[in-house]
């Protein structure tokens, strides 16, 4: 049986070819997505944060460390996506402008994906004037902000001005690991999940 505890080790030795292995060989028991990406990747990635945090490993353990986790992910994504039935809705997400961390909202939008939704990715270093003019193209019902530093919480702000600005009516979701309930609040997000399972419920009542 493909073992997860193996899996989060590989991430946190950031062996590529270890987790990809195990990833594939959970896929092909039959394991649940969910549980392989809980238990095995995110707990792996969580791991090597609370280490990064700590001052106990440096920028490029994290990076080799994300990028295993990027390339187990790319055989997970699908088996996720799989798992919902129909498209339960529209949704777009990208990280905000000034910020390059996109582990957290590649989750949320393997999470979304994986419940229904379907979902354009954005990227990373997102202007306010693009999440509007995308949101207007592909008609996303819901547009997800995501932004890891302080400094770039203010681009959430910016954003949402901009997508009401624009007279979009979608709900506007934020996430990530600086922000509250009530930062939601003050910049009038309809919104917010402090984690990618949790943004799944949030965007299904945003419906
Ligand atoms: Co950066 N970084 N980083 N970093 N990094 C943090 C965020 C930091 C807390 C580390 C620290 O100092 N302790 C700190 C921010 C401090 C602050 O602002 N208060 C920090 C810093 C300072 C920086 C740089 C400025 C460092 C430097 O260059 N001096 C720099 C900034 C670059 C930039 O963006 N302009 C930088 C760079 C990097 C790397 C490139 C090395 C790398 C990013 C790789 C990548 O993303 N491709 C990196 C990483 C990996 C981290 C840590 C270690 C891990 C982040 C992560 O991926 N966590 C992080 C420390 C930490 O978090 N402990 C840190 C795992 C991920 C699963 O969690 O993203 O929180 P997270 O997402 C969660 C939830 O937040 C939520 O769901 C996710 C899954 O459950 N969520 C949402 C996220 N988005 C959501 C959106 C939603 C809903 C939920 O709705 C739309």
């Amino acid at each position: 049986m493909a073992d997860l505890k193996a899996l989060s080790e590989a991430v946190i030795k950031g062996d590529q070819k270890t987790a990809v292995e195990i990833t594939q060989a959970a896929i092909d028991e039959q394991m649940a997505p969910a549980e392989i990406l809980e238990e095995g990747l995110i707990c792996g990635m969580n791991y090597i944060g609370a280490r990064f945090k700590a001052n106990e490993v440096y920028i490029p353990e994290v990076l080799i460390a994300a990028r295993a986790m990027k390339m187990a992910m790319e055989i997970l994504e699908p088996k996720l996506a799989e798992a919902g039935v129909k498209p339960l809705g529209k949704a777009m997400v990208g990280t905000v402008k000034g910020d390059l961390h996109d582990i957290g909202k590649n989750l949320v939008i393997m999470m979304l994906k994986g419940a229904g939704f379907d979902v354009t990715d954005l990227g990373v270093d997102v202007s306010p004037e693009t999440f509007a003019e995308k949101a207007k193209e592909c008609g996303a019902q819901i547009i997800g902000l995501s932004a890891l530093l302080t400094t770039t919480m203010p681009a959430m702000e910016s954003a949402i001005k901009g997508i009401r600005e624009s007279g979009i009516t979608a709900k506007v979701m934020i996430g990530g690991a600086p922000i509250t309930q009530a930062y939601a609040d003050k910049i009038g997000a309809d919104g917010y999940a402090p984690d990618a399972a949790t943004a799944v419920d949030i965007a299904k009542t945003l419906l």
